[in-house]
């Protein structure tokens, strides 16, 4: 049987159930690209930069059932696509990078785009591969997509030589695609000596990452069984629904808010699953980690990284938790009823909202406002995209999301721009849920030509960009410290205008009055496949509990001299202002 290598790929990417790809094509790839186009189950979809492709193939890996492909060129096509593949290395999100190659039949170098694609893609994919025979071309891109999406996820490089693409070679019977086993179970003895600490804790915790997010009703069971609150870190915000009286918010400590703050102040027992207590989901490592810490991670090098275990399980959680909830069970009756713990959170949070309603700001949009519009004017199944800066703390903290897995957040690569284009993939992943995406100016401007690719796909996803005129996460560090904020303010940039170039509608939210109305007139265009723009003119005044607690955190990291130096230049700059 002679097949080209564009056919091979092609077929390759078929059997491993991908359904779109995003790239744009060029000189190393249009034979791939016009192979694509007949393959009647994968839609190659033409992108306006290989960056937003890359965020929207990520997009679609973390909500959809299918893993997102990236067909590009070399050289230009995958350093801009690099972005976003390192925010999915990053983040365990599975991608597949397709890359024509140049060719290998001809004795010339310095051919166009040629460069070592590989010592480039070494620090942000899980492994790459240069394909130099036709009978290795659907094997490869099988092993590839088993290391993608094995073990912690991540992306993976296949290099794929333009020569191969266009001719034919023999190849023989094409092997089937065999998935990677079930992933092992923990040991009996982990297992129990996690229950035993459980058991005897006093105010044992429970703290879930993106690592959790297929194993809710093992999280819910445990924390039922043992009367436990739940925080989760921010990449894994959606992992466990607002709605649940134990659950109280992102992360603990000093940099959360009231809710988590207190129910975790005399926590000697933590359950952390899914998460490598990074610096974003501990608050700059602020957050106040007991000593007896029972940590299960698919990822054995974040075991004992940051915090000592007294029992670390390198597993996945879908297997180990319900390991865990039944072995709980089988130790000993459920924990009754803490009614006090669920009505103080339940305290806490409200005071928290109260706090924002109560905020006397500068008369311009209050948050809290507008993600009371928000959540009333959409299901629970409603999918959130964030990207980064003031607007991600503010959606962590006061948006309450209450369909599991249904938020996706940019975490420890932390691309600003993510969210535009990775919304369009959140929609493709999610066609019948509305899916609302809350992005700075900033980042906005970073990114926002991609919504043409909405627009050309009729896909409606609406726009919330906060519109506070700085690249406020950052502006509001530089404010103290050194009382000006350069090069965090940002030049005007016509929203309405931008919305008419890219074909989407435009709305404005003013005050907040208008929050209501806006939010359903975007969310009637969106169901008829439009994109939206909403310009949200958001008061920024108050600071995030986040913000708050990880600027104290990192000022008492300081030394004596390094606080005198930081104190004395505020100072200095605020008296001769
Ligand atoms: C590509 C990139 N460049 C710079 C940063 C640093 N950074 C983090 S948040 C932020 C501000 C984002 O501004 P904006 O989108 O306006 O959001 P806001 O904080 O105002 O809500 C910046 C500059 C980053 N995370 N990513
Ligand atoms: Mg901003």
């Amino acid at each position: 049987m002679k097949k080209t290598g564009a056919w091979l790929a092609r077929h390759a990417l078929e059997q491993l159930g991908v359904r779109y790809t995003f790239g744009i094509p060029g000189v190393q790839n249009t034979e791939l690209y016009d192979e694509l186009n007949s393959s009647e189950t994968i839609t190659p979809m033409l992108v306006g930069h290989e960056g937003g492709g890359a965020f929207m193939a990520d997009g679609l890996s973390r909500l959809g059932d299918s893993v997102g492909t990236l067909v590009v060129v070399p050289a230009a096509g995958l350093t801009h696509a690099a972005s976003g593949i390192g925010e999915a290395y990053l983040d365990g999100v599975p991608m597949l990078v397709i890359c024509g190659g140049v060719r290998t039949d001809i004795p010339y170098r310095y051919q166009l785009h040629q460069m070592d694609l590989h010592a480039f893609m070494k620090g942000i994919t899980k492994a790459t591969w240069h394909i130099e025979r036709h009978v290795d071309i659907v094997p490869t891109i099988f092993e590839a997509y088993r290391v993608a999406t094995g073990g912690e996820p991540g992306p993976v490089f296949i290099e794929l030589p333009v020569n191969l693409q266009l001719f034919p070679e023999e190849v023989g019977e094409l092997p089937r695609f065999e998935p990677a086993p079930r992933p092992a179970p923990a040991d009996a003895a982990s297992i129990e000596a996690a229950v035993a600490l459980l058991k005897n804790a006093r105010r044992p915790g429970l703290f879930v990452g993106w690592g959790a997010r297929d194993a809710l009703a093992a999280v819910t069971a445990i924390a039922e069984h043992l009367q436990a609150p739940v925080a989760t870190t921010l990449q894994g915000f959606s992992v466990f629904p607002a709605g649940h009286p134990l659950h109280c918010g992102f992360s603990f400590g000093p940099h959360a808010v009231p809710a988590a703050r207190n129910a975790f102040a005399d926590c000697d027992v933590l359950l952390a699953v899914g998460t490598r207590f990074a610096e974003i989901a501990t608050g700059s490592f602020g957050a106040p980690v007991p000593g007896t810490l029972i940590h299960v991670d698919i990822n054995p090098a974040a075991l004992n990284a940051n915090y000592p275990t007294r029992v670390a399980i390198a597993g996945d959680a879908t297997v180990v938790l319900p390991q865990l909830a039944q072995a709980l069970r089988a130790a000993g009756p459920a924990r009754p009823d803490d009614a006090a713990l669920k009505a103080r959170i339940a305290a806490d949070k409200a005071a928290y909202r109260q706090s924002w309603y109560d905020h006397r700001g500068n008369g311009r949009v209050n948050p809290a406002r507008f993600f009371d519009a928000l959540r009333a004017a959409n299901p629970p199944e409603a999918v959130t995209v964030v990207d980064d800066g003031n607007h991600t703390y503010l959606t962590a903290e006061l948006y309450p999301v209450l369909g599991a897995k249904t938020a996706i957040v940019p975490t420890d690569f932390n691309a600003m721009g993510y969210s535009v284009p990775a919304a369009i993939g959140a929609k493709l992943a999610r066609p019948q849920a509305p899916v609302n995406c809350i992005v700075g100016d900033g980042c906005f401007r970073m990114t926002c030509m991609e919504i043409v690719t909405a627009t050309q796909y009729g896909l409606g996803v609406v726009y919330y960009v906060f519109a506070d005129g700085e690249l406020s996460q950052i502006a509001q560090a530089q404010e103290i410290p050194y009382n000006r904020k350069p090069c965090a303010v940002l030049h005007p940039v016509a929203l309405d205008g931008v919305a008419r170039a890219v074909g989407a509608q435009y709305l404005k939210i003013d005050s907040d009055a208008d929050c209501q109305r806006q939010i359903d007139a975007a969310n009637a265009a969106a169901r008829q496949g439009r994109p939206v723009i909403v310009e949200v003119a958001v008061d920024y005044t108050k600071r995030t509990a986040f913000t708050e607690g990880v600027v104290k955190t990192n000022f008492q990291r300081f030394t004596l001299a390094q606080k005198a130096r930081a104190i004395g230049r505020a100072v200095y700059r605020k008296i001769t202002d």
